[in-house]
């Protein structure tokens, strides 16, 4: 397992309720250092990144806001989450909101492409994350990084996206909150999704199985976005789109159980989480377990916690 890096990316301008740009510290709090060392891989935290001085964007779409700092913030995010790659460490982006994708994944295309590798997708998210500035409504940009990866049109005001990833290699997990809008683009563009229903009539392992399968059949390198609402609000709290039916503390350490056995992962985001709306840690704190799980932690056999 290569060095793992911890890039802090206290971003909240992808939507509007405030208390994301608390995630990094709150991970750090959480010890996620010591969680990827206790499993014995080296790690290196990078501190949190800043926003560069803003550029003059625009776009058509009126409801559309804080787009020069989602700009900023993605191209600070591709500078260095590729030089996380290009140093050979496993890079964890700590959000921030959903909108640091849109800079994590396009510095992960980049590397994959100058690898000569393809790039898989794997969207660990209540919503599908789909639209484009031009159609989202709420105009928060949180909701159109998968539109971005996929090389929608309607993103002029970003980066040109390295290499667009081709609907096969992007998998959507946990999905049960999609804008007709969306749904539209979805299946036209083809995109696998395992909806809640899906997970409810196959489980988890097999769809799952399926895409690794997939991104080791052809070579592939992994990105993995977590949203904090993948998992029930009930044991997950702290994320401002609390969307109910959302997978239980055991689904969420298998599916991280079974990325860690693939040995396929190559970058990783955990996003939403908003401290401020946390219950005495327990969100940050289930997601840095997570983590360990990706890390090789198993989870059995455990002390009872005083809380
Ligand atoms: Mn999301």
């Amino acid at each position: 397992m290569p060095k793992t890096i911890l890039i802090g990316a206290p971003i909240d301008t992808g939507q509007k309720r405030p208390g994301c740009l608390m995630g990094p510290a709150a991970y750090r709090v959480a010890g996620i250092a010591r969680e990827v060392s206790s499993e014995g891989h080296g790690v290196e935290d990078w501190g949190d990144l800043t926003l560069p001085p803003l550029l003059a964007v625009a776009c058509p779409n009126p409801a559309v806001h804080s787009l020069a700092e989602t700009v900023g913030w993605t191209v600070a995010l591709m500078d260095k989450v590729d030089d996380a790659l290009s140093q050979g460490g496993f890079p964890i982006i700590m959000g921030g909101d959903h909108s640091l994708a849109l800079g994590s994944a396009a510095a992960a295309a980049a590397f994959a492409h100058r690898q000569g590798r393809p790039l898989f997708l794997l969207w660990l998210d209540a919503h599908s994350d789909f639209h484009t500035p031009m159609t989202t409504t709420s105009g928060n940009l949180h909701g159109t990084p998968l539109a971005y990866i996929a090389g929608r049109e309607g993103f002029d005001a970003f980066p040109p996206f390295p290499a667009p990833v081709p609907a096969h290699r992007i998998c959507m997990f946990g999905i049960r909150s999609v804008d007709p809008a969306e749904q539209a683009a979805m299946l036209l563009h083809d995109i696998q999704v395992n909806d809640m229903r899906v997970i409810d009539e196959r489980g988890l392992v097999a769809p799952l199985r399926e895409f690794l399968d997939l991104v080791r059949a052809e070579g592939g390198m992994l990105h993995v976005s977590l949203d904090v609402d993948f998992l029930d609000p009930s044991i997950a709290p702290a994320v401002g789109t609390t969307v109910p039916g959302g997978t239980t503390f055991r689904e969420a350490h298998l599916v991280m159980e079974l990325l860690h056995e693939s040995g396929l992962v190559t970058s990783l985001d955990l996003v939403e989480l908003n401290p401020f709306l946390d219950d005495r840690g327990m969100t940050a704190r289930l997601m840095v377990d997570l983590v360990g799980s990706l890390m090789g932690k198993k989870v059995f056999d455990r002390p009872t916690r005083s809380k």
